[in-house]
């Protein structure tokens, strides 16, 4: 295993998916945390995702970010094939803006956990943010990073409504 493997992967189902799967690249960014991304279709790609979920830990991966939208299956079938943390990112559909994505892959059966986050890009944000949280449970400086973000953020919202 490389020392500098990133340790969080993000797969998504279709390039497609980028603009949202995106918004957790730069929240990870933004906390110093390295990252991959590449797009692993269950449905298109079903081979590649069963490779890429078997690799993953032993080529560095500590969380796992997946997105995909409408039937959207890599989520699921990637944490029945390795006992990674995987964080599910729903990408807003066209034809049902993302309920599809999301009831796809919230509903899983007991012994086989995906962290279901929000529809679209908060969702995608919050997975890289959850995903730096988990690394900071062994990573001290990253907590101190993590801790940092969330002093600026809350220092970043205005007491008043008025545009003056
Ligand atoms: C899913 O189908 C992907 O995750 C994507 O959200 C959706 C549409 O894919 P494309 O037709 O844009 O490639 O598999």
């Amino acid at each position: 295993m490389s020392a500098a493997a990133a340790p969080v992967a993000i797969i998504m189902g279709s390039r497609s998916d980028w603009p949202t799967l995106k918004g957790a690249a730069d929240m990870l960014d933004a906390l110093g945390v390295a990252w991959t991304a590449q797009v692993v279709s269950a449905h298109r790609t079903p081979l590649r995702m069963v490779e890429f979920a078997q690799g993953a830990r032993a080529a560095g991966v500590k969380v796992i970010i997946a997105g995909a939208g409408g039937a959207a299956h890599l989520p699921g079938m990637t944490a029945s094939l390795t006992d990674l943390p995987v964080l599910g990112v729903p990408v807003e559909s066209k034809a049902l803006k993302g309920m599809d994505s999301l009831l796809s892959i919230v509903q899983m059966p007991a012994g086989v956990p995906v962290a279901t986050l929000a529809i679209g890009e908060a969702g995608a944000r919050n997975a890289g943010q959850l995903a730096a949280q988990i690394l900071s449970l062994s990573d001290e400086a990253l907590a101190r990073r993590l801790a940092a973000w969330r002093q600026a953020q809350t220092a970043s919202v205005a007491t008043t409504v008025s545009d003056d």
